[in-house]
């Protein structure tokens, strides 16, 4: 098998992969250890580590409203973050376990600058060193949120600013050019923390009541330049289909790890004691396993998908709503229609050739139908969206 695997590396079948050092460790007669550590960090590492957010700033600036567009919580369920009407409801810190990943904790700091809350002991008391990322929520930019931003910068931490409401703004203004305003006040709020000497920061422009307008995407991206890979992707596989960007965000991170997937669904402890029906089975629930983590990235689980399905005349993917074992029989037939014999042993280098195919396949489908339910789902709001609540690292 890793003869196999070295061919493969040398003979640079795994070009589009960023797993080159795998590929350095095999070919120069790497041990399986190596290769299980460099596995483990690319593609396991986001289940082990803990992902800490902080989402600060002025009350009412729409802080609570992002917590809950990021976890897609919604007002009832376990998690939801309460939004303030009048006054501040953020007193104390509060921590916000995100849904579908235990790891990922997202921090709603009370307002400081305040009798309650000043400004020299908050960087302390919050504990800010603990976070991963900090979002300073604004409407205006106060001289709070320019004391805080300096010190981050001197805690060398990795944050930025978040002007939310941007629905609010288009309706205003009474136009629908949104780039154009989101556009105008991100350049005004890098203005006024030019003139206070706060260089390298970057202010993105959102809604959360409507996360396909502004800059969610470049929020997107400036998370991923500021986390290392496997935080990030552990946001990614959190994350709520909130938008194209993000869906489109998910797919790119799956994606990766496909090449590595299929050599890991063939990979055994001793190849000499397993007979060839035992692990044809691993192979599949391998490849079964990943295809689940999928469904549930793309948030494709039963109930949303059943509820589309009642109104829609679109044909879901043959994968979805399917049970473990129906998806085992899927995948069995597709490999074993480009080889009959490609679960025996001679036709490893094809399965594993076969098996990175038809993950791409699927993934690219299944990206096509997030993307569909996405674009349901303003027409079933308050319908669709009481899914359930799945756990993405016990996949
Ligand atoms: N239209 C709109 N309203 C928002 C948005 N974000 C927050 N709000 C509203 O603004 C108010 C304050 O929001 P909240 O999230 O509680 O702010 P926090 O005090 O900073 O946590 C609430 O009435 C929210 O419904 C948004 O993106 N668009
Ligand atoms: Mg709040």
């Amino acid at each position: 098998m890793y003869q196999y695997i070295s061919f493969c590396f040398a003979d640079k079948v795994f070009k589009s992969l960023d797993i080159d050092e795998i590929a350095n460790t095999l070919v120069s007669g790497g041990t399986k250890e190596e290769f299980r550590k460099i596995y483990q960090e690319k593609i396991e590492s986001w289940k082990v580590k803990d992902v800490k957010f902080c989402i600060t700033g002025g009350s009412r600036t729409g802080k609570s409203s992002f917590i809950n567009a990021i976890t897609g919580c919604q007002k009832g369920q376990k998690g939801f973050a309460t939004v303030s009407v009048y006054g501040d409801t953020t007193n104390k810190a509060a921590c916000y376990t995100h849904p579908k990943h235990s790891k990922f904790q997202l921090w709603d700091l009370p307002r400081f600058g305040t009798v309650q809350h000043k400004s020299e002991g908050y960087v302390n008391d919050m504990e800010f060193t603990k976070f991963d990322y900090v979002l300073i929520f604004f409407d205006v930019i106060s001289e709070n949120d320019i004391w805080l931003a300096k010190q981050l910068k001197r805690l060398m931490k990795s944050f930025c600013f978040v002007r939310s409401k941007l629905d609010q703004d288009i309706t205003n203004e009474m136009q629908h050019d949104c780039n154009t305003i989101a556009c105008n006040i991100r350049t005004k709020a890098l203005g006024d923390l030019e003139k206070e000497q706060i260089s390298g920061v970057d202010v993105f422009v959102i809604s959360s009541a409507d996360t396909t307008i502004g800059n969610f995407e470049s929020l997107i991206n400036h998370m991923e330049n500021n986390l290392d890979e496997g935080k990030y992707a552990a946001v990614i596989y959190s994350l709520a289909s909130i938008s194209k960007p993000v869906i489109g965000e998910k797919f790119k991170v799956l994606h990766k790890r496909i090449s590595m997937i299929a050599v890991v669904s063939m990979l055994f402890k001793d190849d000499r004691e397993i007979t060839t029906h035992s692990r044809s089975d691993i192979i599949l629930t391998n490849l079964k396993n990943e295809i689940m983590f999928y469904i549930n990235t793309f948030e494709l689980t039963p109930p949303v998908v059943q509820k589309l399905m009642e109104h829609s005349t679109f044909q879901m993917r043959d994968i979805l709503c399917r049970s473990g074992e129906e998806i085992k029989k899927i995948v069995k037939n597709s490999l074993e229609s480009k080889n009959e014999k490609i679960f025996s042993f001679p036709q490893m280098p094809s399965l594993f050739r076969e098996s990175e195919i038809l993950l791409n396949t699927i993934l690219v489908g299944l990206q096509n139908d997030a993307l569909y339910v996405f674009g349901q789902l303003p027409t079933f709001k308050g319908k669709v969206v009481e899914q359930e609540n799945i756990s993405i690292s016990n996949v």
